[in-house]
């Protein structure tokens, strides 16, 4: 494997929904791709009118020179770029105008110089809605092996295709998804998100499942760091992990979907691009601190990353804020054998580590501002965590923590809840609530701490 690049794909997607990258977030991620050794930028923001709501609209002026500018950036690079449009939310299968419609804006892109494209059918109903696909075709799978047949044979000679199937994630050996496997010609690739929506893992297993189903290797539509829908509370910067490190060997490549803030996910896509270099050899914690000192900048890593160790809980990682809960844990449990000064001593000595990181990071001049700025929202949420945390110490030292716990802790709780952002996970805040219910805080040794999702 030594001087092979194990993944034929490895790259970013901008596929996330939100407010779309701005132009100069997209030359900028093409940079970063370059720098980082990966290959590909796939082009598919879910709210750009041009790619989903509005596919039929031809571009133009402004629209039509940024993209030919992309482009340019990514062929002086050798940086793929490929080109989506997603017409299931309002395509007739059947109709022959609604078909020439896509080829032809995807051709308006090609005399653009693009050579890659991908035609999206995820999140768009599972069953045919014009009566004029329902008397064409017997079931979606029918009606998208149709579609992209015509879709691949309209694309200029030597032009590639990637296809996202309606179902795209699961055991990989679905009805659907064999049936497009069977269906489409083996030059096609297909878009995968693995096990689930936001896959934990991915494994060797399931690839060969759906290489065997549908006649060619996966590439990994990876839902990290994206972090819409649902999980707009998450800011996702920690580090790549949970992807076998054989997975090359039953995948064409690995995509990852990045979030609407663009800055931060620099961070992940910095260890994806280290996990896709060398997959055998990859180190998460090892790739996420050269991560973060490229990304925060030397002058500001140390304290960007004591906040980072606190928001990392996503679907890769089932732990929050590992030192955190361990402090929490500890400092309860000194509690309650009655070391109260010494519990209150360490919990105050990493709760003023934890102060000065965000005071320098929403107070002290940054190096990168546009990072500071977008993790605003869990920065401050962060040092409100850690003024509670000051706060029990001071009452645990003094000896108040049963008595006056309650009223001087309550409102860093009130306050935390209502910040609507995921920082320390359930310890802290399971922590508090224990410390603000008199009924457990009298008893004096029900106060306990972590609770995190193990
Ligand atoms: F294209 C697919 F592989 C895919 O992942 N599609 C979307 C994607 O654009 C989105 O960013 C991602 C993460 O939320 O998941 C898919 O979208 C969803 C996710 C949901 F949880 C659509 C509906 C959901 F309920």
């Amino acid at each position: 494997m030594t001087g092979l690049t194990p993944f034929r794909f490895r790259g970013v997607v901008e596929g996330f929904y939100g407010r779309p990258w701005t132009h100069a977030q997209r030359l900028d991620a093409i940079e970063f791709l370059g720098a980082h050794g990966m290959n590909t930028f796939v082009y598919a923001p879910k709210d750009d009118p041009f790619l989903r709501r509005e596919w039929r609209e031809p571009y133009t002026g402004t629209d039509l020179a940024r993209i030919r500018e992309l482009v340019g950036r990514s062929d002086a690079l050798g940086i793929e770029f490929v080109y989506c449009l997603s017409p299931g939310l309002s395509i007739t299968y059947a109709s022959d105008n609604d078909v020439r419609a896509l080829t032809a804006k995807f051709r308006s892109v090609a005399e653009l110089g693009v050579r890659r494209f991908g035609l999206l059918l995820d999140d768009i109903p599972q069953d045919l809605q014009h009566d004029a696909d329902r008397d064409r075709f017997a079931d979606l799978a029918e009606a998208h092996v149709a579609l992209i047949g015509r879709v691949y044979d309209d694309l200029p000679a030597g032009a590639a295709l990637i296809v996202c199937p309606t179902v795209y994630w699961g055991y990989g050996d679905e009805a659907y998804v064999a049936r497009l496997g069977r269906g489409i010609d083996p030059r096609i690739d297909l878009f995968w998100t693995g096990r689930a929506i936001c896959s934990a893992t991915l494994d060797l297993f399931d690839a060969a499942t759906f290489a065997r189903s549908t006649a060619r290797l996966p590439t990994y539509w990876d839902n990290y760091p994206v972090n819409d829908v649902a999980m707009s509370h998450e800011l996702h910067v920690g580090p790549y992990r949970g992807r076998d490190r054989h997975l090359y060997r039953f995948a064409s490549g690995v995509i990852a979907n990045g979030m609407e803030l663009f800055e931060s996910s620099k961070i992940a896509f910095a260890t994806i691009a280290d996990y896709l270099r060398s997959p055998e050899g990859y180190e998460p914690e090892a790739s996420w601190q050269a991560a973060l000192r490229e990304v925060a900048g030397e002058p500001d890593w140390d304290a960007y990353a004591l906040f980072a160790d606190n928001v990392r809980s996503s679907c890769l990682s089932a732990e929050d804020a590992p030192q955190v809960t361990r402090a929490l844990e500890s400092f309860t449990f000194r509690f309650e054998r009655g070391e109260a000064s010494a519990a209150a001593r360490e919990l105050a000595a990493l709760a003023d580590r934890l102060l000065a990181a965000a005071d320098h990071l929403l107070r002290g001049p940054v190096h990168n501002t546009a990072l500071i700025a977008e993790g605003r929202p869990w920065i401050e949420a962060f040092e409100i965590g850690a003024r509670a945390m000051r706060c029990m110490a001071d009452l645990a030292a003094s000896g108040r923590l049963a008595a006056d716990g309650p009223s001087e802790l309550f409102p860093y709780l009130e306050r935390l809840r209502e910040a609507r952002v995921r920082v320390f996970g359930d310890a802290l805040t399971m922590t508090l609530t224990d410390l603000t219910n008199p009924s457990t805080v009298n008893e004096g040794s029900q106060v306990r701490a972590g609770g995190g999702r193990s």
